[in-house]
């Protein structure tokens, strides 16, 4: 060990020097090239290979640390991880960024450029996907050992590409480019079985399932390290794939045979809350929860040499991230029971106190549930054990609450498997992801649970990694914080609070605007460079990125932008403004794809006119995704976040936005409370219908936006240029948005917060106008952004629901 750990100090000190040599040594191993010979993805798969090889030591060390302290370790099951890119983060969280950037551009390469080779792990689809990512890098950066289980997608969220203003989706093949993170563990390879028949037999006066006619599938792990800022503890997080176990090839002889088995990991469901019920979803959770599973008890039971699973839940915390992985409370006991032969109420009381769930949407269309014969077709064994949970929680309450409301939360019901009730009464803890949001679980959506199990509830605020967001996308910020509060913010985010003291110091202030144009700089170089469109540093830089879904209303915006372009038109001023949008929509979304075209071929019609003298622009950028936000978001201004109030479980664009200085316009949705909170009324500009109004609408049925619409020349105007042919060449598509806007059952309120929006615009434009005032609000949200650190949501996590210890790591001197 003392050797080893020589070794590891002394990898750890990275000189520019030792970079250059070992640049220089891989180059020639791997290619035979000098570095002035290399090309890009060569340089890119070398450098990345000389990080691996400095994390390589202390991946090793946690796992020993692991192994010997054994303290009680969580597994986040979620089968959607976005990192994004891996180079910069590594290097940052090594402590090797600045010295391998210094150390390139003495060679006359540039980090940045290298880094951009690199292909987004795009292993999920928007918040949900990104939290579990941040998760990740906040466990192993605040020094604790949580692990990562899911699938190794082969083709991650799709490319988008515009034409003619529509969007086409192009596979993903990110596993193509060179220089790869993960690592293939063969040897931890288990199986996995699909289908047949289930019977019952008796062995030693225990009842055993016997299977016949099953489809064995081989669940091959690849480990991605997690690389704890700068404290010595690299974590895994565990990807699956799907084979033909060698033993059964005889079993899939034909192609067709083998690739069904490879579309099991094949695509991500490009889909971020409308889930259809396909065959193929099914598949892939039990898949990822069953192999995580048997993975954790095959290293519970050999690593920590025990055997008594009374004492699993002292170990082991697996976290179910929304119900997609919720079969894990099902196959826990199948495993605990039928392979290990625990008594049914031992193996419920552990699995209990091993489980717990996020819930991220009160959405119902999102709210998971299966066909009961499509299940008990898939997974006999599972189906039948649901049934069983679902037979012992109905009599368990059976004279103890009404018939009415063990109805409404048993798991079975209309032949459909509830997934969310599985998971809540399968688990000890269930929580929402803001205030609002685990409010309204305890009060509306889950009110009869919240009533059966109050003890289990339980709020925890989503995070953003800070880290990614300041010190790698905006550099120049960060210079800043250190120049004025410090470095100690980069790894105590409280230290970011200290910034408020400079709200008087013109110098600063002057800075930031600076540091802000000039991200405005760089993003408009790269807006010309791929759309061709010309926009004006100087202008409101006003950013929307997130899903494109009817509940986030960017169509609200879009409303906003044909009133000022009209108001333009007939000579109205407005300060100059480019509206920029991210946006991908599901593929069988088609009110989604309508919008998008809707706002192309309003963007190009705007673009274009010359009366609007380039005082209006709007840019939607093609396939947003975390690299593309990280050019976006250091340069934006205004940050909209303008769901309906109760729809936005958080969001989490808001916080990264705000953390780099955008000031927000925001409806009192999610996670929105909260920043209006900490950085007070005067340093958000809020609108909108709040939470007991939109309420009201719905239960008196009395949205009648027709009449609104009738009674406001302004909102007129501004829909009907829809459908009067001020928009050009999306006539179907701008009929289906006012149709929607206009019927009774539009259940976003579109139009009932558009005059209310419009007014907080006007508020924008005149704190625009007010410059000190727009950079002293600017402050106070850069400042308070560290309310919104991951690491401080994780250490929540760690101690209230998963009830972890810190790793005991020796830190590294760098
Ligand atoms: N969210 Br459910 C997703 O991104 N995908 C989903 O399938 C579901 C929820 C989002 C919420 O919409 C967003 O408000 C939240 O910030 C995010 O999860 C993380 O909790």
């Amino acid at each position: 060990m003392a050797k080893y750990l020589a070794e590891h100090e002394r990898k750890m000190q990275l000189t520019k020097e030792e970079f250059k040599n070992r640049l220089k040594r891989k180059l020639n191993d791997y290619y035979e090239e000098d570095i002035d010979t290399a090309s890009t993805s060569e340089l890119f798969a070398a450098i990345s290979a000389i990080v691996r090889d400095g994390y390589a030591p202390q991946w090793r060390r946690t796992r020993i640390a692991e192994t010997k302290q054994k303290e009680k370790q969580v597994y986040y099951f979620s089968i959607e991880f976005l990192p994004g890119t891996l180079l910069k983060s590594n290097l940052l969280n090594l402590g090797w960024l600045k010295t391998v950037r210094e150390a390139l551009s003495d060679l006359g390469l540039d980090l940045d450029k290298i880094a951009e080779y690199e292909p987004d792990m795009a292993l999920g689809n928007g918040g949900l996907g990104r939290l579990a990512a941040a998760f990740m890098d906040s466990l192993a950066s605040t020094g604790y050992t949580g692990n990562g289980n899911g699938i190794r997608y082969k083709y991650g969220l799709f490319k988008q590409k515009f034409v003619n203003g529509y969007q086409r989706e192009l596979p993903n093949d990110w596993l193509k480019k060179e220089g790869h993170w993960e690592v293939r563990r063969e040897s931890k390879s288990v199986l996995v079985r699909f289908g047949g028949k289930v019977n019952m037999v008796e062995d030693n006066g225990w009842l055993i399932p016997q299977y016949e006619g099953e489809r064995v599938v081989r669940a091959v792990p690849y480990d991605v390290a997690v690389v704890g800022y700068q404290d010595g503890l690299t974590n895994t997080l565990r990807l699956w794939d799907a084979e033909i176990p060698p033993e059964e090839e005889l079993n899939y002889p034909t192609i067709s045979d083998r690739r069904r088995v490879e579309d099991l990991t094949s695509i991500l469901y490009p889909d971020d809350s409308n889930y259809e019920g396909r065959l193929l979803r099914l598949k892939q959770e039990y898949f990822f929860v069953s192999a995580g599973l048997q993975s954790i008890l095959d290293y519970y039971i050999t690593k920590l040499g025990n055997k008594n699973f009374a004492q699993l839940s002292d170990y082991v915390a697996v976290h179910i991230n929304d119900t997609h992985p919720a079969m894990a409370i099902a196959e826990l006991m199948r495993l605990l029971v039928d392979e290990h032969r625990v008594d049914w109420d031992t193996a419920w009381n552990i699995t209990q106190k091993v489980m717990s769930y996020t819930n991220h949407t009160i959405m119902a269309e999102a709210m998971e549930k299966w066909d009961v014969n499509m299940m008990s077709e898939l997974l006999p064994r599972i189906m039948q054990i649901i049934t069983e949970i679902d037979r012992r929680y109905c009599e368990g309450l059976k004279g103890r609450v009404s018939d009415a409301v063990i109805d409404r939360t048993r798991i079975i019901k209309n032949g459909q498997v509830q997934m969310a009730h599985l998971a809540i009464i399968g688990s000890h803890s269930v929580n929402g992801v803001a205030a609002l949001h685990t409010q309204l679980l305890e009060t509306e959506v889950l009110k009869d649970f919240y009533n059966l199990y109050p003890e289990r509830f339980n709020n925890k605020t989503n995070g953003i990694t800070l880290r990614r967001w300041l010190q790698i996308a905006n550099p120049e910020l960060s210079d800043l914080l250190d120049q004025t509060i410090g470095k100690e913010w980069r790894s105590d985010s409280n230290k970011m609070l200290n910034f408020e003291k400079y709200y008087h110091d013109t110098k600063v202030l002057n800075q930031l605007h600076e540091i802000k144009l000039d991200n405005k700089k760089k993003l408009a170089k790269f807006v010309k460079e791929q759309t061709g469109i010309e926009i004006d540093p100087t202008a409101i830089f006003d950013v929307q990125v997130k899903r494109m879904h009817a509940y986030k209303r960017q169509t609200l915006k879009l409303l906003h932008i044909l009133k000022l372009y009209q108001d333009l038109k007939a000579r109205i001023d407005h300060p100059k403004r480019v509206i920029i949008f991210g946006a991908k929509a599901a593929p069988s979304y088609v009110f989604a794809k309508q919008i998008i075209k809707v706002i192309n071929e309003t963007a190009n019609m705007i673009n274009n006119d010359p009366d609007i003298h380039g005082k209006l622009k709007v840019v939607f950028l093609e396939n947003y995704n975390v690299s593309l936000a990280e050019k976006i978001i250091p340069a934006a201004d205004i940050s909209e976040q303008i769901s309906t109030t109760t729809k936005e479980a958080s969001g989490t664009s808001n916080m990264k936005l705000m953390a780099n200085g955008a000031l927000t316009v925001a409806t009192m949705d999610g996670a929105n409370i909260e920043i209006k909170d900490a950085v007070g009324e005067e340093n958000i500009f809020t609108f909108g219908l709040n939470k007991d109004q939109v309420y009201k609408y719905y239960a008196e049925k009395s949205y009648h936006p027709r009449k609104m619409y009738e009674e406001d020349p302004v909102m007129k105007k501004a829909v009907d240029a829809l459908i009067d042919g001020t928009v050009p060449n999306c006539s179907s598509e701008g009929q289906a948005l006012v149709n929607n806007f206009l019927s009774d059952n539009e259940q976003f309120l579109v139009l009932a917060d558009f005059e209310a929006y419009l007014k907080a615009q006007e508020k924008v434009e005149q704190t625009w106008a007010q410059k000190r005032i727009w950079q002293q609000m600017s402050l106070v949200n850069i400042a308070h952004s560290e309310r919104f650190d991951s690491d401080k949501t994780i250490e929540r996590y760690a101690q209230d629901i998963w009830h972890l210890k810190k790793l005991k790591i020796e830190k590294v001197d760098r």
